[in-house]
Parts: C-alpha cells; sequence; structure tokens
C-alpha cells in the first residue's frame, strides 16, 4: 500500500478472520472448545518437540500457528463467485488452484482464496475453499430452473460491503473506518440465517436431489459452514475430542501419520442439526431443520512437487481401491492400518524428499553459515553448502487443499443419503468463466518461493565478502 492512510490488506485480512472466528464461536459453541483443544495440544507438542520448535522458528512458522484458520462457504451463481473474488481481493486473497468434486459424486467444483506471497502467508494465511454448486449436474430440468430462479431472487452481498469494494478497487485501499464498516458489512455475509427463503416442500425437493443443493439453495446466505484452527499433533486432538464432549469423525483425511509431515490431513466433528423456519405462504412459519455447520482441524506438512503429488495420489488411489472408508466408522482401523501400509512407499526424511523431488524446500544459512558470511563470504552452489553445513532447508509449508480429503469432509457433514451423486466432469473453462479469473497454480507458486530462497540464501552467503 503506498498510501500510509490506508489499512494493510494483510491487517484487513487478520481482522475479518478474527471476526469470522467470534462470530462462529458464538454460533457453534462447540467451535470454541475445539480452538481451546487444539491450543492445548500445540503448546503440550512444541514443548516436548525441539527439532519441530526449531524448524517453525526458521520458517517463521510459530506466530503463524494460533492465528492459522480456513472456512468454506458454498456459493449458487457465478455473479456470486465473480463478486466474492473482488470482496477477497480487498483483503489479499487470491484464488489459488481448481478443485473438481464431481469426481467424488459432489455436485460443485472450487477454488480457495488465499494470500500468496510468503510475507502476506507469515502475516495471515486465512483461507476460504469456496465451491460453486453445479446445477449444470442436476437432470430435473424443472427443478434446475426452479433452482435457478431461486437464486437469481437472492442477494447475498449488502449495499455496504459492495460499495466499500468498489471504493478499495477505485482508490488502492480502505481507511481505518472504511475498513472497520467494510468487515462488519462483509462479515453478514457469512452469518447464518435460521429462516428459509423456500418453503418446506421446495427445500425437501431440493433435498431429495442432493443434499448441498438446499443447502446452497434454500438460505438467504452463503453461510460460513466451518473454521479450521491448524493443530501440530491431529493424532492426540483427534483422540482426545470425546473426552470435551466433541465426537470426531470416523477417519483422518489425506496422509497417514508420519515423521516428516506432507501436505494435510484433515479431520471435522459431524455438522449440527439446527432448527429451520420455513415460510408457509401465508405470513407465518414451520418449523424443521437443517445440518450444516461443522468444526475442522487440519495438520498441515511439506508442499509436494508435481512429482511427489503424483506419488502421493497413486498410492493413495491403491489404499482407497482395497478399502473405501464406510461413513458410519465400522472399517476406520482396516483404513487407516491399509493406508499405514502402502504409504511405507513414501520416503520420511527431508534428505530423501528433497534428493528425489517429492517437496519444495526453503533453504537458509545455518549459524555456522551466518558466521562464515561475516568472516568474508563463501563461495560454492547451494549443494556443496548444505553438505558443508553452512545452509540448512526445512519444508515449505503446503497451504492448499486436497480434492479426495474435501470430498470426504464434505461427505461426512452431509451425512449418509446426502444423494444420490453425480458424474464426474470436471469443468475448469466454465469455472474460470465464473470466476471471472483463472485461479493461480500452486505449484508455480512454491517453485518460486524455494526458488527465491536458494537465491537469498547464495546472496546472504556471499553478501561481506563484496563489501
Ligand atoms: C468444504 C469442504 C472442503 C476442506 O478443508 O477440505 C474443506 C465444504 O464442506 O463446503 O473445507
Ligand atoms: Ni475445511
Amino acid at each position: 500500500m503506498s498510501d500510509p492512510g490506508f489499512v494493510a490488506t494483510s491487517d484487513l485480512r487478520a481482522r475479518f478472520c478474527a471476526a469470522m472466528s467470534r462470530m462462529y464461536r458464538n454460533e457453534v459453541p462447540a467451535y470454541g472448545t475445539l480452538v481451546e483443544l487444539v491450543g492445548d495440544v500445540n503448546a503440550a507438542r512444541l514443548e516436548s518437540d525441539s527439532a519441530l520448535a526449531g524448524e517453525l522458528q526458521a520458517t517463521n512458522g510459530v506466530a503463524r500457528i494460533t492465528a492459522e484458520r480456513h472456512g468454506a462457504i458454498r456459493l449458487g451463481t457465478a455473479e456470486e463467485l465473480a463478486t466474492m473474488r473482488r470482496i477477497f481481493a480487498v483483503m489479499g486473497m487470491h484464488p489459488v488452484g481448481y478443485y473438481d468434486l464431481t469426481a467424488a459424486g459432489i455436485p460443485v467444483h472450487a477454488t480457495a482464496f488465499r494470500p500468496l506471497d510468503p510475507d502476506a502467508l507469515a502475516a495471515n494465511p486465512f483461507r476460504i475453499f469456496t465451491s460453486l454448486l453445479r446445477l449444470d449436474r442436476v437432470d430435473d430440468g424443472d427443478l434446475r430452473a426452479e433452482a435457478e430462479a431461486i437464486l437469481a431472487r437472492r442477494s447475498i452481498f449488502t449495499a455496504d460491503a459492495l460499495r466499500l469494494m468498489e471504493q478499495a478497487e477505485r482508490e488502492g485501499g480502505l481507511g481505518e473506518d472504511d475498513a472497520a464498516a467494510f468487515i462488519a458489512a462483509v462479515l453478514e455475509t457469512f452469518r447464518w440465517h435460521p429462516d428459509a427463503c423456500v418453503d418446506r416442500a421446495t427445500y425437501q425437493r431440493l433435498h431429495d436431489i442432493h443434499r448441498l443443493i438446499a443447502d446452497v439453495v434454500s438460505f438467504r446466505g452463503p453461510h460460513i459452514n466451518h473454521l479450521t484452527p491448524r493443530t501440530l499433533d491431529i493424532d492426540a486432538v483427534q483422540a482426545a475430542m470425546p473426552e470435551r464432549g466433541i465426537t470426531p469423525k470416523a477417519v483422518v483425511e489425506g496422509p497417514p501419520r508420519r515423521r516428516c509431515p506432507i501436505l494435510l490431513r484433515q479431520t471435522s466433528f459431524k455438522a449440527l442439526e439446527e432448527p429451520v423456519a420455513f415460510p408457509d405462504g401465508q405470513g407465518g412459519f414451520v418449523e424443521g431443520h437443517h445440518t450444516a455447520r461443522f468444526g475442522e482441524i487440519e495438520q498441515r506438512g511439506a508442499a509436494l512437487t508435481p512429482k511427489g503429488r503424483a506419488h502421493y495420489d497413486k498410492l493413495l488411489a491403491a489404499v482407497r481401491a482395497e478399502v473405501t472408508p464406510a461413513p458410519d466408522g465400522s472399517n476406520a482401523q482396516a483404513y487407516m492400518d491399509h493406508l499405514e501400509r502402502i504409504f511405507a512407499d513414501f520416503p520420511d526424511d527431508h534428505a530423501t524428499l528433497r534428493a528425489e523431488g517429492l517437496a519444495y524446500f526453503h533453504y537458509s544459512l545455518t549459524e555456522a553459515g551466518d558466521a562464515a558470511a561475516a568472516e568474508g563470504g563463501v563461495e560454492g552452489g547451494i549443494e556443496e553448502l548444505i553438505e558443508r553445513g553452512l545452509v540448512r532447508f526445512d519444508p515449505i509449508v503446503y497451504e492448499d487443499f486436497l480434492p479426495v480429503s474435501a470430498a470426504g469432509i464434505f461427505q461426512s457433514n452431509l451425512g449418509d443419503g446426502a444423494g444420490p451423486g453425480v458424474t464426474a466432469d470436471a469443468n475448469r473453462e466454465a469455472f474460470e468463466a465464473a470466476l471471472g479469473a483463472a485461479p493461480a497454480d500452486e505449484f508455480a507458486l512454491y517453485a518460486e518461493r524455494e526458488a527465491a530462497s536458494i537465491r537469498d540464501c547464495l546472496d546472504a552467503a556471499r553478501a561481506r565478502r563484496s563489501a
């Protein structure tokens, strides 16, 4: 921000994240309990694992842990998605990645709005997994038209949110008062509305096609459906949830527990059944209920290269070809055992992950490297400096999502009988047309960061020499 009168975009994002967290804790008290549990487990883990504490220190990770959260919303129309992109941009959140969920039978495709560069991620990494409903996958033409008409009538943004968004675009930012007004106005879009905008019969018809369609179409806005704190030990949190009165889903999504965490592991607690008032068409309401909102935790590990990711996808597919986790948890142990056995084939130390080009790393000078640089600088390539103990490498944290895991989270929270599902049909072009932009390529972002860290590291090693 060139104008010192503007609030920094990362500050806007941090304030938005904090405001959302406060709102969600009020709306879903179990989420507050989960955040406390995660805080306790993280503190214990940092206390007992000095190597992890050191690694986080070296990559500016410690300060990030408590602030780390993601959330998710589901949108109904292209216009909603395009405007959401402009709103998030004001807070420094930009679309990264394309996720097709139809491959898992769920009628949405999605992107993640998140900060892009390391400084913004370090300042506040908040991101929102944002899905767009695929009404084009609904076979019943009448119901599709009806759902489209209902969605066309709603406007999910307040007039203030739109006005301040345009002002920020025009002027390059928002001053203090406008920033506060903007956050408050945007928060309205994510609020839960217990009064449905369709009658109960319509809700039921949408629900019968797919529960997710009812969730998106029947309400006035895209209520935030979960927030997710980041934990350093997901298995410990999963095990401790019942002690605090929370029932976790049966299996942790993603890779198994490893010495060197990769990508993303996630688990959630079941969505709450909430009272809903359906208009009865005569000015009154009839009572009903809807399950929408839940809590989730995540543990993040190393971002994988395309080669590493292909290996991950292959192993996961092999696991699932043998055992598909049942929603009722009846084969959870068999699934977890199988996962561990098959993933024994994925190298589990940083040196091998790096040597085989499976993960991205951040390079920095060690204390010895700093000392050598101060004493006149050192020459040599990155490999040589690593061998001499002057440079260390730490995994770059994965900042994105995983489609198979996301499908598991969707499914466990839509419950059994979510609907017959849809047939696979990725459509990135349609998504980009709706969004009004092409999402950034996550692999390119990690590769750039790795290359920049090597450049900076070599510059720092040589700095004193040229001085
Ligand atoms: C989104 C589910 C995906 C994740 O963490 O993978 C997700 C949703 O239920 O709307 O949040
Ligand atoms: Ni999530």
